[in-house]
């Protein structure tokens, strides 16, 4: 999801809010004390008034900006990039300190929560220092467009894009072929570690001086509780999922041994991470096959599906937004077809991974994806237009929450709705002639198990990782080692060759460099079970969750909507208990959802050494 929502111009409310040329933490506490209590809310209701107007018009230009540059990364582009994400920063700096000074005024909780999110709007703060925020946004572009230029280019001057060498990883059952992809997209990030390295510290600087030990205890405290209790709150849905896991993981090791040799996958290791089919081992449909449950397979491969009825990027972005419009919502704007990229352009650099835009927070939404004709890229324009229908329904909120109610609620809507691409409703948009009857249900379980249940540690470790740079648990010298540390420690999975400092294999998930926080996966992974087993109810449902679709409900449509239209104006667990009647999270959802599997996996473990 892109879209720089709480972004302003000066603004100038009384000379009390005037800033200072070096933060707030250099003032003598008198002069802050006496400047806070002079405030009221009525100067907090014009101060948001005036800063509201203004925000819709940065917002719009920083998101041009950036649209230009990752749909044509050149270094003209990636400087005008820079230049208006430094003037972004700046503004948004100055406004979260500026927001910072009505802390002691006693506020209406609507006003409270609006200074709130402003406070928290920047996920990289900047020193308030001219010199250092250029630098920063300089080194964010850069960071960009290592990653969006990034190919494998081999001898003979054959290259390979991510998305080719993807595709070889998905499909290729031969080791080294797949080593050779692992490794060679890995050399893309190398030269990322410096830059990245200086990236921490500016921006931890910035965090410090708007009242945070360090940029990542900022990001904790976005999720309307203390900092500490969300990290202990994702510890303990972790371990609601981790016994699955780890049948999943055994599972599937012993699966790898039998297809490559036990010598190459020892039974007591962790799994080599090329094997997976995936560049990172974060979701593992795509070796289904080396791991179907015995004549449970239910006989169908949606992208052949695609294939055989002649399925292009078009019609598979109308498919995913004909399931949206089932359910009541409005069709997209004939804009977003105009304006989208759909296909990887061939004699340009784009940043091809899929993200989704709303341009002015009116109707100018857009996805940029460079489509493949496959069951995996169906799921994930889902998940693309499950964002862009989110912004639509928000965008009568006031900027302030022009959000999701957390940012896992903007990552689960999309996926919520591609769990109800059941056999059941492929039959009825026409893709499949027959549903598999019940017996095939293990199948279709194991295959949903290997994206989202062996997600799950991946979904935490990346963040597990970014908190401990930004807290200097993990310092430059050890940025690799940490990393695979972690890999092992939650996933179970190890480099399948030795790894040194020179490597930043961080960088090579695009979220690093790109600087998008990672948790919000991990809590999507969850949440999308929740909401699609309380939907399901609204729906009338009456069989197993997991065949379950509320394709055409409109009573599921409606309740859905209601928590889209809250935006952030509201604690994520009051949106949460608008759709699923209760505010906590809980993975015990996706448990009962898995349970046949979990029987399975029990079974087929039996007598192994399983764990790492
Ligand atoms: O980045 C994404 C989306 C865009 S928000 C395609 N996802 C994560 C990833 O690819 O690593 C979706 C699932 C996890
Ligand atoms: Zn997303």
């Amino acid at each position: 999801m892109k879209t720089f929502k709480l972004s302003a111009t000066a603004f100038l409310v009384g000379s009390a809010l005037l800033l200072s040329a070096c933060g707030p933490e250099q003032q003598a506490n008198t002069q802050v004390q006496a400047e806070q209590t002079a405030l009221t809310e009525a100067n907090a209701v014009d101060f948001l008034a005036q800063t509201e107007k203004k925000l819709e018009q940065l917002g719009l230009e920083a998101n041009r900006a950036e649209w230009i540059y990752s749909n044509f990364i050149t270094e003209d582009t990636a400087s005008l990039a820079a230049d208006v994400n430094e003037k972004l920063t700046i503004e948004m700096v100055n406004l979260a300190t500026a927001a910072a000074k009505f802390d002691q005024v006693k506020l209406s909780d609507v006003n409270r929560r609006k200074l709130d999110k402003l406070k928290l709007a920047l996920t990289l703060p900047a020193p308030q220092d001219a010199a250092k925020t250029a630098e920063m946004a300089k080194i964010v572009a850069e960071l960009g467009g290592i990653y969006g230029k990034g190919k494998y280019c081999k001898a003979d001057g054959n290259c390979l894009s991510l998305g080719d060498m993807s595709t070889i990883m998905a499909s290729s059952r031969n080791y080294d072929e797949q080593l050779e992809m692992w490794q060679a997209w890995r050399e893309v990030s190398k030269p990322m570690r410096p830059l990245y390295q200086r990236l921490i510290e500016l921006t931890n600087e910035g965090a410090k001086e708007l009242g945070y030990a360090d940029t990542g205890a900022m990001w904790r405290s976005k999720y309307d509780m203390p900092a500490d209790d969300f990290a202990k709150e994702l510890d303990r849905v972790w371990g609601q999922v981790k016994p699955l896991y780890e049948a999943l993981h055994c599972h599937v090791r012993s699966k790898l041994a039998e297809q490559y040799g036990a010598d190459k996958v020892p039974q007591d290791k962790p799994i080599p991470a090329h094997l997976l089919g995936n560049m990172w081992a974060q979701s593992w449909g795509n070796i289904y096959d080396l791991v179907a449950p015995k004549d449970a397979d239910p006989g169908y491969d949606v992208t052949e599906l695609l294939a055989k009825h002649n399925y292009d990027e078009i019609k598979m972005v109308k498919g995913a937004e004909g399931f949206f419009t089932s359910l009541g919502f409005n069709p997209l704007p004939e804009s977003f077809y105009q304006r989208s990229l759909f296909v990887k352009p061939r004699d340009r650099d784009v940043e091809c991974h899929a993200s989704a835009w709303d341009l002015d927070a009116k109707d100018d939404l857009r996805i940029k994806m460079c489509i493949q004709r496959t069951g995996e890229d169906f799921s994930v324009i889902h998940h693309e237009l499950g964002h862009n229908f989110y912004q639509r329904a928000y965008k009568d909120q006031s900027v302030y929450f022009q959000e999701s109610a957390n940012d896992g609620f903007h990552e689960a809507i999309g996926d919520t709705i591609a769990l109800s691409v059941t056999p059941g409703y492929l039959k009825q948009i026409g893709l499949l002639d027959k549903v598999p009857d019940e017996s095939k249900d293990l199948g279709l379980l194991m295959k949903m198990a290997l994206d989202k249940i062996a997600f799950v540690p991946f979904g935490l470790m990346v963040d597990q990782w970014r908190w401990q740079v930004f807290n200097g648990e993990i310092t430059p010298d050890h940025y690799n080692e940490a990393w695979w540390q972690l890999r092992e420690k939650y996933q179970g999975i190890s480099a399948p060759v030795a790894r040194t400092e020179a490597d930043f294999d961080p960088g090579a998930k695009y979220h690093v460099p790109g600087n998008v926080p990672y948790t919000r996966y991990f809590l999507a992974h969850i949440l999308q079970f929740q909401f699609h087993k309380a939907l399901c109810d609204i729906a009338g449902n009456e069989g197993a969750v997991h065949r379950c679709s509320i394709y055409n409900s409109k009573a599921a449509g409606a309740k859905l909507n209601e928590m889209l239209e809250m935006g952030s104006s509201e604690s994520w667990q009051q949106a949460l208990q608008v759709v699923t009647g209760k505010p906590e999270m809980d993975a015990s959802t996706m448990l009962d959802y898995f349970a046949p599997l979990q029987a399975y996996l029990d079974q087929q473990n039996k007598g192994k050494q399983c764990g790492w």
